[in-house]
């Protein structure tokens, strides 16, 4: 195909073609995404998640700018920048995207939640996959780290740096539920104003509590300015030292097989759902059937364990 060949150069409207293409479920995306998958699982993806505004892009900024000194390519995913929580961020990506505009090593991509018949999930899984085709080293997704489609998307990362800053002791405590613990690598960001070493102590104080680990293994915690551009390297640093470590250790390669059985799985369901709805007539029955369980005429398992066992007979599943 020639849109493949295209995306594997690493041409920017071939990208930008094939990202809007895999957003609907069509056979076209199927026949896309079959075709490239010989060409990914190169790229390392990182998920930059943190409460609004505590600097999440800044310091993207600046990964985007180690990443271009070592000559490597670097794409960013913004999920959800349209969020109410983040409305100056549409204007701040793509302030930033100019200075990167004619840079083909730097590809920059908002996604709002809106508009995805597929999802957000699903969207950004596609995007993934072009973008490790089109070779670029290593995939950035950045998103509030909120909710339940946050953490879904965020997972698709092999490494989930989470951004902290001082005086949010609040967002801390609710984020503390999901993100906390799936966090590799902490980082307190804006560390050029008062209560980062307190903020540490916070987060390790937290780590300590909600596992029986030891200091010594809990994820790293830096302190960085990403506005100052003090730390960051280090941190940057610190992401690929310990992405390394995860690829010799084996738990990179099981991250990635539990996400390609999660799209297995995915994939297997909505199969499933369309074929049933094709094999029952469903359009058409639905509102029949309806009216007999609120009718009490049918019950709702008796009803639905029947049909399926005709379906079994008919050689339908
Ligand atoms: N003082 C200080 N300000 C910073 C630092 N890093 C970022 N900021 C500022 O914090 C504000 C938010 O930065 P962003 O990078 O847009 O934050 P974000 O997390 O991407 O925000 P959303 O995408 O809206 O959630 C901006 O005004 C930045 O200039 C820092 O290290 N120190
Ligand atoms: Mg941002």
């Amino acid at each position: 195909m020639d849109l493949v060949n295209k995306i594997r150069t690493g041409n920017t409207r071939a990208i930008a073609k094939a990202i809007s293409l895999i957003e609907n479920e069509t056979r076209e995306k199927e026949e896309l995404i079959d075709s490239i998958h010989p060409f990914t699982g190169n790229a390392f993806v990182i998920g930059v998640t943190g409460p609004p505004g505590a600097g999440k892009s800044t310091i993207v900024d600046r990964f985007i700018q180690f990443e271009r000194d070592r000559n490597k390519k670097i794409a960013v995913i913004a999920v959800d920048p349209s969020s109410p929580f983040s409305g100056g961020a549409i204007l701040g990506d793509r302030l930033r995207m100019q200075t990167h505009a004619t840079d083909p090593g730097v590809f920059i991509r908002s996604m709002a939640s809106r508009g995805h018949l597929g999802g957000i999930s699903t969207a950004t899984a596609g995007a993934l996959t072009i973008f490790d085709a089109a070779g670029f080293d290593t995939i950035i997704i950045e998103t509030i780290g909120v909710g339940q489609t946050e953490v879904e998307v965020i997972e698709m990362a092999d490494l989930i740096l989470l951004t902290l800053v001082p005086g949010m002791g609040d967002e801390i405590q609710a984020m503390k539920a999901g993100i906390m613990e799936i966090a590799d690598l902490f980082l307190v960001n804006k560390c050029d104003i008062d209560g980062a070493d307190r903020l540490k102590s916070e987060i390790e104080y937290m780590l300590m509590l909600g596992s029986e680990q030891n200091k010594a293994s809990l994820p790293p915690i830096k302190l960085a300015s990403a506005k100052n551009n003090t730390g960051t390297e280090e941190l940057y640093s610190s992401i690929f030292e310990r992405l390394n470590l995860f690829k010799n250790s084996g738990l990179l390669a099981s991250r990635r097989k539990i996400r390609i059985q999660k799209e297995i799985e995915h994939i297997f369901a909505s199969k499933l759902k369309e074929l049933l709805y094709i094999k029952l007539n469903m359009e058409e029955n639905i509102g029949l059937w309806i009216e007999r369980v609120y009718n009490r005429e049918i019950r709702p398992y008796n009803f639905v364990n029947k049909k399926m066992m005709e379906l079994t007979k008919e050689n339908v599943l």
